[in-house]
């Protein structure tokens, strides 16, 4: 029944994960050290709301590595900042308790990012639920809003992007246009050399993707990429019983220039995915309450699966 489910089997309005994030920023990974999770401000919205990500850290080893997880670049895909809750819930839960969380956090800091779109996500909870891109407008259009998956410098607006703003998949005026790509990417290049991997999540369709998406040719490391994403699917499969596709996003989805997985791929992250949640179509971006915490759990075995290959790389 609804009444007895947690708040991370729901889903929330902007104000509401907003809150979440700052009493989670209070809470310890690790009584030794209370500097374990960190708000950092990377930026701001066209709407000016804040870029807020979120740092889990649990010790100060010098030279540690360092993971990258967005959600919420789509704003009607809902299953994403609820995964990225979802995540830091289970780390600050299950920290020393379960191995695979622990060893990833031994190793590694998390950077989360929960919504990286925050006025397309306000906009479909207060005006139009299938909104996806973001809200910002232009002197030259009466179209709001721009792709922010179309908007990296990743063979920006070639096929599978459009220049016209009234598209749902317009590439913006130019690459990083938009204040919300810009701080993401500044926030990157400026941590480069320590974000070992990095993640995006997206709905629906279920697929394990990596670069690339912007052309057809293969990325320098596609076996071990490959390798990784089948590994993560097989445990879906074996786990949960459920299908997911994986591959690169050109070959497995469709052309679409101007990722932000390929962007993080050519600026030197070697190991970056883009993941679709739940479902295959049947509900779509309107997947029920009742199904988050199987998409997260999914989603939470991949990346788990993925951050251990790595690290043992
Ligand atoms: N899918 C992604 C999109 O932006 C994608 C697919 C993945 C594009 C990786 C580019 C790079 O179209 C959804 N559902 O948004
Ligand atoms: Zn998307």
């Amino acid at each position: 029944p609804r009444s007895s489910s947690t708040f991370y089997e729901r889903y929330h309005s902007l104000e509401d994960v907003c809150f979440k994030y700052q009493i989670l920023a209070t809470q310890r990974l690790n009584r030794d050290n209370p500097d374990t999770v960190k708000v950092i401000l990377i930026g701001s919205s066209f709407e000016k709301r804040p870029l807020y990500v979120l740092k889990l850290s649990v010790n100060n080893r010098p030279n540690k590595k360092a993971m990258w997880i967005d959600c919420g670049i789509h704003a009607r895909e809902w299953i994403s900042p609820a995964f990225c809750l979802w995540f830091v819930q289970y780390s600050l839960s299950f920290y020393q308790s379960n191995k695979d969380i622990t060893h990833i956090l031994d190793n590694m800091d998390v950077y989360i990012l929960p919504v990286l779109n925050p006025d397309g996500y306000h906009y479909t909870w207060t005006t139009n639920r299938m909104w996806r891109k973001n809200r910002s407008t232009n002197m030259s259009t009466k179209c709001v809003g721009v792709d922010l998956n179309r908007n990296f410098d990743a063979n920006w607006c070639t096929e599978g992007a459009s220049d016209h703003p009234c598209s749902e998949i317009y590439c913006g005026a130019f690459p990083e246009s938009e204040p919300e790509t810009q701080a993401v990417a500044d926030f990157l290049r400026s941590h480069k050399d320590i974000v070992q991997i990095y993640f995006s999540i997206h709905s629906y369709s279920q697929m394990l993707l990596f670069p690339y998406s912007c052309t057809l040719e293969e990325a320098e490391n596609h076996s071990e990429l490959l390798e990784m994403v089948k590994e993560a699917a097989q445990k879906i499969q074996r786990h949960y019983r459920n299908i997911y596709k994986y591959g690169s996003g050109a070959n497995t989805i469709y052309l679409a220039p101007g990722g932000s997985d390929d962007w993080a791929y050519k600026l030197g992250i070697k190991y970056s995915f883009t993941f679709e949640l739940q479902d295959r179509g049947r509900y779509g971006f309107l997947l029920p309450p009742s199904d988050i915490s199987k998409a997260c759990n999914e989603a939470l075995l991949a990346v788990k699966t993925i951050a251990l290959k790595v690290d043992a790389k």
